[in-house]
């Protein structure tokens, strides 16, 4: 009988495969069966459960205490001691399991973004994408599940949230056809041009290597001393000193796939797209002043607000969209060399068009199995999807993979139940540390004839989606060999001049503060009039200032500032009002005033999808309300809007206030702590409502009831309307001084 050729993948411009050899089977066959005298384990999970049973509830086996191979125990409070009062036994097993299990409970954090928080929720397609990518996940209607880590780069895993810090936006997607990872930031450009210097910018960013500080921040000589000389590295660190380095949450984060991507569709054609995540709720910020008291109030901010917005049920929720490019040559757009990864292109002259949406509805179950072994690498693509040239993501296709070796121990890291694929694996890949497969056959190898020919390679059509198989778009590459980059990465200043130049005076006010801080905690001159020396190359303005307070000269533009034309989508004020969903309301109550209107505020505030948190001097009720917040606990940098229901009086413990002539006249009829609460919420341009005795308290802290974002009246829920109107905007915008 004549042999079966497999069919040829046709791939417009691939070189043609060549055809299995004549001999070698092609039919689809199981591996070779066990032999009699062969018995594979029983499928059951780590701790003992069938397979198929909830993997969330396997963690836990029955009621009975057990050593880890599930023989029961009867006490694992006392070691085997020789006598009540002796030495303890080497022989005890227990002890010594329990011990070095403990010791070995650690694993080494990422080298970045060791700070995180994962949950899980689902990519739904809009069907809006099949003229660039054949790719299943982006077909109407089709739901795939996802987990997402988001993080800060540059702090150790205990580290606090709010630090000013580019985010980490990874995205695992299972998709039927395999895993798509888009491992993304919120900052749609990055510090250097080429993965050859990531370890250089990661070393100057970290703290320093004699003394190990400062933790979690770029406020220091090193990471200024490489980005003044590295000015390739200037467009993202501008973006880093905006208020995008300080988000309000993580829920209100764009994200980024940073590189340009190609796509190719059902037809064979190619593309060149970039990805962006946006949020439903906007994109927000804190205050730097609001970041750096939540850093001690409470360094788990942002893991604690997306959490509980998701167990609220304020589930957050992205959009997924693409800027679409020709795949030219030269891979160009209007000038802009989309293989440069310190490069955006503007929205303004590529619009960014929805390809589905990403909820996130689940939190995980435990922060170790889920969120820290979760593990992402750019080279986790599925059909239809691919890289390009980039010279980061060409890198960064090398070093993610490797980094799991050491963080995850061995290469197995695939089988860790977070990252398993939703796909069926067959992948010749055997044995290793934490193998948990039990590979029937004896032919893990190509061509083989032991194991019927299987595994085969996958189809060429590309329509087909049971049989299609990744396809590397091919590409003409020539060249010669150099250590080298393109002109068009020469310019480091014209982009960030771009993002300047589209920022809000307000906004434009915060990166001149962020640069007098930072560059203020700088200890070298050379390296803050270095650092001037780039700000004059982005904008003589922006140098001046920050030159004035650093008490230094402002110098000379060594380049001519770019003539830019300002792209409005880049400001982060451009747009709303925006969802209120899961944002946090305080209402201080006076227990001894009225309480009228209290009770209706709160459950209005809960149905308008927010967070009522009841702030009194006590814990405990207050009438038939609970009470979340007393003044001990409570801070103005948790709150997104305070409401003054009452006009508490100072207890006799309460903190002395700053300015004693003036706090002694108020702590006698007012809390100074409720004081505080308004001078923070109003100095942080947080609307603030305030109604009945209430009232009284603003003029007593000193608010000016006629200011913007303030709202007064007689009625609670009359204030409360006005005030979700104004909360939609995130901040009253014009009590920040203008610039
Ligand atoms: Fe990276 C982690 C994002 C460049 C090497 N990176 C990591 C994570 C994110 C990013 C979000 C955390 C993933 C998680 O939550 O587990 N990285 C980026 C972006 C980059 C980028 C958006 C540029 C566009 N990264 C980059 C380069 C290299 C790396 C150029 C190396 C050549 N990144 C790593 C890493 C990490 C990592 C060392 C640490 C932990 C991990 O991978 O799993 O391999």
């Amino acid at each position: 009988m004549e042999p079966k050729q497999a069919a040829t993948p046709e791939i417009p411009g691939a070189p043609a495969v060549a055809p299995p050899s004549p001999t070698e089977p092609i039919e689809p066959v199981d591996p070779l069966p066990a032999k009699p005298d062969q018995t594979t384990p029983d499928t059951r999970t780590a701790t003992g459960a069938p397979t198929g049973a909830d993997p969330r509830a396997a963690g836990q086996q029955g009621p009975w205490l057990t050593t880890s191979t599930g023989t029961r125990l009867r006490d694992t409070d006392h070691s085997l001691k020789a006598g009540e009062r002796g030495p303890t036994l080497l022989q005890d097993h227990h002890l010594r399991e329990k011990i070095t299990h403990f010791d070995h409970e650690r694993i080494p954090e990422r080298v970045v973004h060791a700070r995180g928080a994962g949950a899980h929720g689902y990519f739904e397609g809009y069907g809006t994408a099949q003229s660039v990518t054949f790719a299943g996940l982006f077909d109407e209607g089709r739901r795939t599940p996802v987990f997402v880590r988001f993080s800060t780069v540059l702090g150790s895993r205990g580290s606090a949230d709010t630090v000013r810090d580019t985010r980490g936006f990874a995205t695992k997607f299972s998709t039927d056809e395999g895993v798509w990872d888009l491992v993304g930031n919120n900052i749609p450009v990055f510090f250097i041009q080429d993965g050859i210097k990531f370890p250089d910018v990661v070393h100057a960013a970290k703290p320093h290597p004699d003394r190990e500080i400062p933790q979690a921040q770029s406020a220091h000589d090193t990471f200024w001393d490489f980005v003044s000389l590295h000015t390739e590295a200037q467009h993202h660190t501008l973006w880093n000193m905006s208020d995008r380095g300080i988000p309000r949450s993580y829920r209100m984060m764009e994200g980024f796939g940073v590189h340009t991507f190609r796509l190719t569709n059902a037809a064979g054609e190619t593309s060149l797209v970039k990805f962006h995540w946006k949020p439903r709720l906007g994109v927000h910020s804190l205050t730097w002043e609001e970041a750096q008291l939540i850093g001690g109030l409470d360094p788990d901010f942002h893991r604690r607000d997306l959490a509980d917005a998701i167990e609220s049920g304020a589930h957050p929720e992205w959009e997924l969209g693409i800027q679409v490019f020709e795949d030219t040559d030269d891979q160009m757009f209007q000038g802009i060399d989309l293989l440069d990864p310190t490069k955006l292109v503007p929205e303004e002259l590529a619009p960014v068009q929805p390809i589905g949406r990403m909820v996130l509805d689940r939190n995980p179950t435990n922060f170790f199995a889920e969120t820290e072994q979760v593990a992402f690498h750019v080279g986790h693509l599925v059909p239809g999807i691919d890289v390009t040239d980039d010279p980061l993501v060409q890198a960064r296709l090398f070093s993610y993979v490797d980094t799991q070796l050491t963080r995850l121990g061995g290469p197995n890291f695939n089988q860790i139940p977070i990252n398993r694929t939703h796909a069926p694996v067959n992948d010749m890949l055997r044995d290793g540390f934490h193998q948990h497969a039990v590979h029937a056959g004896v032919a893990p190898y190509r061509p083989n004839s032991l194991d019927g020919g299987c595994p085969f390679t996958a189809g060429a059509d590309l329509s087909d989606e049971q049989t299609r198989a990744f396809v590397d778009a091919a590409r003409n590459v020539a060249g010669p060999k150099v250590r080298a980059q393109p002109a068009s990465f020469d310019d480091h200043f014209s982009q960030a001049r771009l993002f300047w130049e589209s920022m809000s005076p307000v906004e434009q006010e915060h990166i001149i503060r962020a640069y007098s801080f930072e560059l203020g905690k700088c200890y070298e001159q050379a390296i803050r009039e270095r650092q001037l020396q780039a700000l004059a190359n982005i904008d003589p303005r922006l140098c001046s200032e920050v030159a004035t307070a650093l008490g230094l000269p402002a110098p000379e533009p060594g380049v001519e500032p770019a003539a830019v034309t300002p792209s409005p989508a880049l400001s982060q004020l451009a747009g709303g009002p925006w969802p209120p969903d899961g944002r946090v309301v305080g209402i201080v109550v006076d227990p001894d005033g009225s309480l009228a209107d209290v009770g209706e505020v709160r459950s209005a505030v809960l149905s308008a999808g927010m967070v009522p948190l009841v702030i009194a001097p006590h814990g405990g009720k207050v009438a038939d309300l609970d009470v979340q917040r007393t003044f001990a606990t409570a801070r103005s940098v948790e709150l997104d809007a305070l409401l003054v229901a009452g006009s508490p009086a100072a207890a006799p413990d309460a903190l002395p206030t700053r300015d004693a002539k003036a706090g002694a006249a108020r702590s006698a009829t007012l809390d100074p702590r409720v004081v505080l609460l308004l001078e923070e919420a109003y100095r942080h341009a947080k609307v603030i409502g305030a109604w009945g005795e209430g009232v009284r308290t603003l003029t007593v802290a000193g608010v000016p009831d006629h200011a913007p974002g303030i709202v007064t009246g007689s009625a609670g829920i009359g204030v409360l309307d006005e005030v979700l109107a104004l909360a939609g905007m995130h901040r009253s915008w014009q009590r920040f001084a203008p610039a």
